[in-house]
């Protein structure tokens, strides 16, 4: 449940050597923690003025975890007084400004300052690290290796709508909320039905004149009865009294809750419907549906649009314990099924030729997941740039390195998205075991780069594609952030989570070109 600490004593060459962690949300902090542990020279830069990444720039009303967070917290910080069991922002935000306060890392952390680009000296063996401050000032340094922790989901993508530039009310992205945007009283556009809409709605719903809900397809909507709760009483007792009951809830998470769903979301190809891939998948169709068809029985009217039509699990599938019906059914929300064509300086006009008077637009869009490391620009060897080098369709060997591009380790890199089957931080905390591993044996060998060899990025690519084949969100024909431009899953991660932690327990030292 937690992999084992590093020691200085690993890494008896490390004298002179730099790395350099490129942000420090979740997966930046356990670089930290784990190069802190090794005896390593690192600087961790971030862009915002406080640590804490997406948990730190989310701040919209509602906020919350939508992964149980015994699940969605660091194997090496564990914490036992969590108050509820999807945590609320402000208290994951405070876990995380905890962890760094007692890792003693927050003197290793540049914050205001944010990368801009990373171009690989060869003469040095090194990267150069151009960095901006928040001052306009600039920073260059270079670093023997870089571990990029920028996650994912952080860079907000506003469609461009036509007509936008002419709205006179306010917009805001749910990840860019601001503690002047009031909602009380006004008439308010939601647009978007994803995991923030999710969270924004039922928050603000009651204390808006009008609430119009944009939505393109409905979400499946996976009962979560605790979803809001405090802890009980009774799991508090046993967390505070019994040793590593913690531990236990978390092993249970990751065990039942996470690895056990996987074969719902995978194809049967005798399985022949078009709204389910497998008898599973729709055992769990009919079980979320059951509870729609609960929810809406007194408005047939909605339900027909509530209802989504595609697989369980071919998109993100949203927590609920009725608060998003509720407000749906409110005599304040509008439930807009209708494109958007244009906007106008007062209004969102939809193809039906319908106009809705709004004073702000919350656009909880999403992001741009697809372009992995944007907006950073990266050249590695002979001048090659990586976002010219993937064109729009982004790879990694095990998500995490890219031949021509040395030293450099991604966290949250391309197909190490556990969407139903684990927990990101998870993930994240493999990729920076291996990343340590990969330093241990350069180092150890007395060599200065490592670069991954094209043969096993490519068949591990080739293998992970196969995998993804036979999912729901490959097969199925809804929109979601899991796929690229070119409507290949970029995001997931296909199999279960044991097996990417088997895959990155080890270095191989065969795969690479060391030198
Ligand atoms: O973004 P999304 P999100 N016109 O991309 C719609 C994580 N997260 O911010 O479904 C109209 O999921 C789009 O429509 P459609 C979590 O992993 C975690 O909500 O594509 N609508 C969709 O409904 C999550 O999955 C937590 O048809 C447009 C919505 O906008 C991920 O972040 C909390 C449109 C975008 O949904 C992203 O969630 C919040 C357009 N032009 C988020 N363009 C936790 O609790 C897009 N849409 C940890």
């Amino acid at each position: 449940q937690g992999a084992p600490g590093w020691h200085v004593s690993e890494f008896p060459n490390a004298a002179g050597v730099k790395v350099a962690v490129v942000g420090s949300g979740f997966a930046g902090i356990t670089a930290a923690y784990r190069l802190k542990q090794a005896g390593l020279d690192f600087t961790v830069f971030e862009k915002n003025s406080e640590i804490g990444g997406v948990w730190w720039e989310n701040t919209y009303p509602g906020c919350r975890l939508d992964t149980p967070n015994f699940a969605y917290s660091l194997s090496f910080a564990q914490k036992q007084d969590w108050t509820q069991q999807f945590s609320q922002q402000p208290e994951i935000l405070r876990y995380l400004q905890d962890v760094v306060r007692r890792a003693g890392i927050r003197s290793n952390i540049r914050v205001n300052t944010e990368v801009e680009s990373l171009e690989f000296d060869e003469a040095k063996a090194a990267w150069k690290v151009t960095a901006r401050t928040a001052d306009g000032g600039v920073h260059v340094e270079h670093f023997n290796f870089v571990i990029t922790a920028m996650g994912l989901l952080n860079r907000p993508h506003v469609p461009d709508f036509p007509g936008l530039e002419s709205f006179r009310g306010e917009v805001v992205h749910s990840a860019a909320w601001r503690p002047d945007v009031s909602v009380k009283g006004k008439r308010v556009a939601l647009i978007g039905t994803g995991a923030s809409a999710f969270q924004i709605g039922p928050e603000i719903y009651s204390q808006v004149d009008k609430l119009h809900v944009f939505q393109r397809n409905a979400p499946w909507m996976l009962p979560t009865p605790t979803y809001h709760d405090d802890l009980k009483p009774g799991i508090q007792w046993l967390l505070n009294h019994v040793p590593a009951y913690g531990r236990w809830v978390r092993f249970w998470q990751f065990w039942i809750g996470v690895e056990g769903r996987l074969h719902l979301v995978e194809v049967d190809p005798a399985w022949q419907h078009e709204v389910s891939i497998s008898a599973g998948n729709e055992a769990l169709r009919q079980e979320c549906l059951a509870t729609l068809q609960q929810q809406f029985a007194d408005r047939p009217d909605l339900l027909v649009h509530a209802t989504p039509n595609y697989p369980p699990g071919a998109k993100r599938m949203l927590r609920d314990n009725g608060t998003w019906p509720q407000m749906l059914k409110a005599d304040n929300v509008k439930l807009v099924t209708q494109e958007i064509s244009h906007l106008s300086e007062n209004a969102i006009h939809t193809r039906d030729g319908q106009r809705h008077e709004v004073d702000l637009i919350i656009c909880a869009t999403g992001f741009k997941a697809a372009d992995f490391l944007y907006p950073l620009k990266v050249t590695g060897r002979d001048g090659l740039d990586l976002h010219a080098h993937w064109d729009g369709d982004c790879r990694a060997y095990l998500g995490i390195s890219v031949p021509g591009f040395p030293n450099l380790f991604m966290t949250s890199g391309p197909n190490t998205g556990v969407v139903v089957n684990g927990s990101a931080i998870f993930s994240s905390e493999c990729q920076v075991e291996y990343s340590l591993r990969a330093l241990r044996h350069v180092l150890g060998q007395g060599f200065k780069t490592v670069d991954c060899r094209t043969g096993p990025y490519v068949s591990y690519n080739a293998w992970i594609d196969k995998g993804n084949e036979t999912k729901a969100w490959a097969v199925a024909k809804t929109s979601s952030w899991y796929k690229n431009k070119s409507g290949r899953a970029a995001q997931t991660w296909p199999f279960g989570m044991l097996e990417y932690w088997n895959l990155t327990a080890t270095f191989r030292p065969e795969d690479h070109v060391l030198s």
